[in-house]
């Protein structure tokens, strides 16, 4: 019987312009090859105030109320994917917030040339993961 802890898991969007731009099978694509699972996934279109829940500490920010309407403006997909340090991963995967500067070889770097529309969001922390998989997949937390 093995004693190590199990996989971490972490929360990731696709956002609603990788869906608009038919990028999701590209970005699930470098997950899987990266020998990460899907443990859950769903397609779905966030109302405001689902918005404002995921993005709580993002708020306040001036940046909010155009993050808001494109996070809302159409369907993306969720899903949780499980791994070794999923978390780091996954963010080293995604590259830095801003399209224009992420490293090329990340889907932000390869794939965006925006500060917002940056095609992805994965959790930044266990803390945030485990807050973020309770909003989204509520029976797996
Ligand atoms: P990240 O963790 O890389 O997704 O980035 P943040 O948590 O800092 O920001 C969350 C989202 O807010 C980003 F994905 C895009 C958006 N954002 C802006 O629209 N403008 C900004 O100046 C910073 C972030």
């Amino acid at each position: 019987m093995s004693s190590s802890s199990p996989d971490e898991r972490t929360l990731v969007l696709i956002k609603p312009d990788a869906v608009r731009r038919g990028l999701v099978g590209e970005i699930l694509s470098r997950f899987e090859r990266k020998g990460l699972r899907i443990d859950a996934m769903v397609s779905r279109t966030m109302d405001g105030g689902f918005a404002d829940q995921h993005y709580a500490e993002h708020v306040d920010k001036p940046f909010y109320p155009p993050l808001k309407t494109f996070m809302t403006s159409g369907p993306l997909v969720a899903l949780v994917l499980s791994g070794d340090q999923v978390i780091e991963v996954v963010r080293a995967m995604i590259g830095s917030t801003d399209g224009r500067k992420a490293t090329a070889g990340t889907i932000r770097g390869d794939l965006s040339l925006s500060n917002r529309e940056n095609l992805v969001h994965a959790s930044d922390s266990a803390d945030s993961a485990k807050r973020e998989i309770a909003l989204w997949f509520p029976e797996l937390a």
